[in-house]
């Protein structure tokens, strides 16, 4: 109850009322604290059909004066941004202090976007033909889906809004069912935006909520354009196959199965911290969770003992309390996962501490520490919990190759104060994945880099760097402006 006053105290505040046949269970306590409507096959189509009339006039635009709207956006975050953080941590169970940064996570991209709203730039090529001059644009795409996951209910979205707009693309929305309450208030502190802005087209970014059906209706819907989704490997597999079928575009960011190697020439302090936050944060609920880490044997007893030390006292429970470093599981099935995760690794013989369940309302866990005999089993799979998989190495080409082993390629790390170790990490024959760290965890990543992974986990790239081109179409133009028509490569086409 008491929840569900909160949530209604921040909508209202928010200037949005929202109810519906799909109801949001907060995993704070297990309690009902909303709902949101499912959209019909007429309001997908509505949806679809409004995205495409808004595109139309936004690509218009001029981008600079589109990033303005984004600008106003990020301002608007920035009043808003302690309740929004309470509903992101009520909604999905992160720690208060997360929740903030998820909304500090949209406020940068949006800083970010607003630069890039004046650096849309193609290149001028060098013409192999005399009078002639070639370039290339960048031109907005049309609309664009975006597919969100609950553990990042709404920074993850912002990566892909904030860049679509200034690009030039409508947005639809399509959220977890798991946390529809945050893009409700997502889209009132956008529509406030909107309304600064003035002449914004109606419908520039819309939310339709759903599940699977849903989704699927939208991905296959021909009127959008680019899809980007977030979420599991098997979810991406299949909106990838149906995009592939009618030339659609993805940016899939789909598991992780995030590895760290800690060389026995590591800062082990440093390590330590680095190696609790990515594995344990969040409940390991991220993408990119920390899920094995490779110890050296020099110092495997010495910092496994420091691990299950930390790991044993760390403060877990209502995220709502600032105390706590990490909150509960989304909800049941996660736990589910979980401890069919730990059954198998026990049956294999690991040696396993924490894990166990806590009495509390809520999928609460302790941590758990999975010391494995061998690398295979669960540690092959993701699982969105708090289970860290630990394996000796004594020679760092074999723990490169293991870590690169598992169908995923998101992020991974070495802890090592060792320049050649590092820099071995880091080359082509070095981690396989999108993210590759030194002295830091996997998880926690910056809005200036692009970010995503290899093999299973999609190959999609969001937020910096040039991830923005994903976005547009890439337009090559050759002009001729002598008085000849020559033909390229040397052809001759003599009337
Ligand atoms: C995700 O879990 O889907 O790098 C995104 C991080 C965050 C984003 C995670 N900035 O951990």
């Amino acid at each position: 109850m008491k929840l569900a006053a909160d949530v209604e105290t921040i909508l209202t505040h928010l200037g949005t009322q929202i109810s519906g046949d799909m109801a949001s269970y907060s995993p704070v306590d297990g309690s009902n604290i909303g709902s949101v409507p499912t959209a019909s096959a007429s309001d997908i189509d509505a949806a679809c059909a409004n995205a495409t009339a808004a595109f139309h006039s936004w690509r218009a635009v001029p981008a600079p004066r589109r990033g303005e709207l984004v600008r106003l956006f990020g301002n608007a975050l920035r009043e808003d941004k302690e309740k929004l953080a309470r509903l992101v941590t009520i909604e999905c169970g992160k720690p208060l202090s997360e929740g903030m940064g998820e909304v500090q996570e949209m406020i940068d991209i949006c800083d970010f976007a607003v630069g890039l709203s004046r650096q849309l730039h193609g290149l001028t090529i060098a013409s192999e033909r005399p009078g002639h001059r070639m370039m290339e644009q960048w031109h907005p795409l049309g609309p664009v889906l975006v597919i969100s996951a609950f553990n990042f209910p709404v920074a993850v979205w912002a990566w892909n809004a904030a860049l679509a707009l200034v690009c030039g693309n409508s947005v639809i929305w399509k959220p977890s069912e798991k946390t529809p309450l945050t893009a409700v208030a997502v889209q009132a502190i956008f529509e406030r935006a909107v309304t600064a802005f003035g002449d914004a087209p109606a419908h520039v970014s819309q939310v339709v909520h759903g599940g699977r059906d849903v989704g699927a209706a939208l991905v296959a819907d021909p009127r959008i354009a680019l899809i980007s989704a977030t979420g599991s490997t098997q979810m991406g597999r299949k909106v990838g196959q149906v995009a592939a079928a009618r030339f659609a575009k993805t940016i899939l960011e789909l598991g992780g199965n995030n590895a760290a190697i800690i060389s026995d020439k590591a800062d082990l302090a440093l390590a330590l911290r680095g190696v609790l936050f990515s594995a344990f944060g969040t409940s390991g609920q991220r993408c990119t969770s920390l899920r094995r880490v490779f110890v050296h044997d020099a110092i495997y007893d010495n910092f496994v003992e420091a691990l299950k030390a930390a790991s044993t006292s760390m403060a877990v429970g209502d995220p709502l309390d600032g105390g706590n470093l990490a909150g509960p599981l989304i909800d049941e099935a996660a736990y589910d996962g979980m401890r069919i995760a730990l059954d198998e690794a026990r049956a294999l013989g690991a040696n396993i501490t924490g894990g166990a369940r806590m009495d509390m309302k809520g999928a609460y866990v302790r941590p758990a520490l999975v010391e494995m005999p061998t690398h295979n089993g669960p540690a092959l799979r993701e699982t969105f919990a708090p289970i860290l998989y630990i394996f000796r190495y004594h020679d760092l080409a074999h723990a490169i190759t293991l870590q690169n082993s598992v169908g995923a390629g998101l992020s991974s790390s070495i802890f090592s104060t060792d320049v050649r170790e590092c820099e071995r990490f880091l080359s082509a024959e070095g981690s396989d994945c999108g993210i590759a760290n030194v002295n830091i965890g996997t998880s926690g990543a910056e809005i200036g880099g692009a970010f995503g992974g290899e093999k299973e986990t999609g190959g999609g790239r969001e937020s910096g760097s040039d991830a923005w081109k994903a976005y547009m179409r890439r337009v090559t133009n050759t002009i001729n402006y002598s008085n000849e028509l020559p033909l390229a490569q040397g052809v001759t086409f003599d009337l």
